[in-house]
């Protein structure tokens, strides 16, 4: 299976309750390297624009307020089947419904409060990448 990538937001309620250091943990622990990170915080129309997809959706309005109520924490991540794999490893969008050990189930409070995100193919990885990270900012080389 080929090495790829897949694309994180830590969102605000985890930052907010100091869990970046658990989360990066349990996301190293299962393989994946950190290619590019850094803390922001989206703007308003860079919420729209990033959940676009949802955006005739009931709870988009709250949606775009909570990835906007403080920073996130944006990172590439590398592994063979990275995309499949990440979503395992961060659970159901419902955390009552994430699997134990999981990071939703660990670290989310409920649905839209929860705590990370995942791509969910390979292109949207590729497309959210770009949105968030310049070619400079993702470190590729073994050194
Ligand atoms: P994400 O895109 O953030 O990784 O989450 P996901 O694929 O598991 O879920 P998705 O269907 O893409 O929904 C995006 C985010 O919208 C919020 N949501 N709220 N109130 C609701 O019924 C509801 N449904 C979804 C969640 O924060 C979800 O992660
Ligand atoms: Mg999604």
């Amino acid at each position: 299976m080929a090495t790829n990538r897949t694309f994180t937001m830590l969102k605000p309620d985890a930052v907010n309750k100091g869990y970046i250091g658990a989360i990066l943990e349990k996301i190293n622990a299962a393989g994946f390297k950190i290619v590019a990170m850094k803390m922001t915080r989206l703007t308003k129309n860079g919420a729209q624009e990033f959940y676009k997809i949802h955006e005739e959706r009931p709870f988009f309005n709250d949606l775009v307020d909570f990835m906007t109520s403080g920073p996130i924490v944006s990172a590439i991540l590398e592994k063979e089947n990275a995309v499949e794999d990440f979503r395992v490893l961060i659970g159901a969008t419902n955390p009552a419904d994430a699997a134990e050990g999981t990071i939703r189930k660990l670290y989310a409070g409920s649905i839209e409060n929860n705590a990370i995100h995942g791509s969910d193919s390979d292109e949207n990885a590729a497309i959210e990448s770009a949105f968030h990270f310049s070619g400079r900012e993702v470190f590729s080389e073994d050194i």
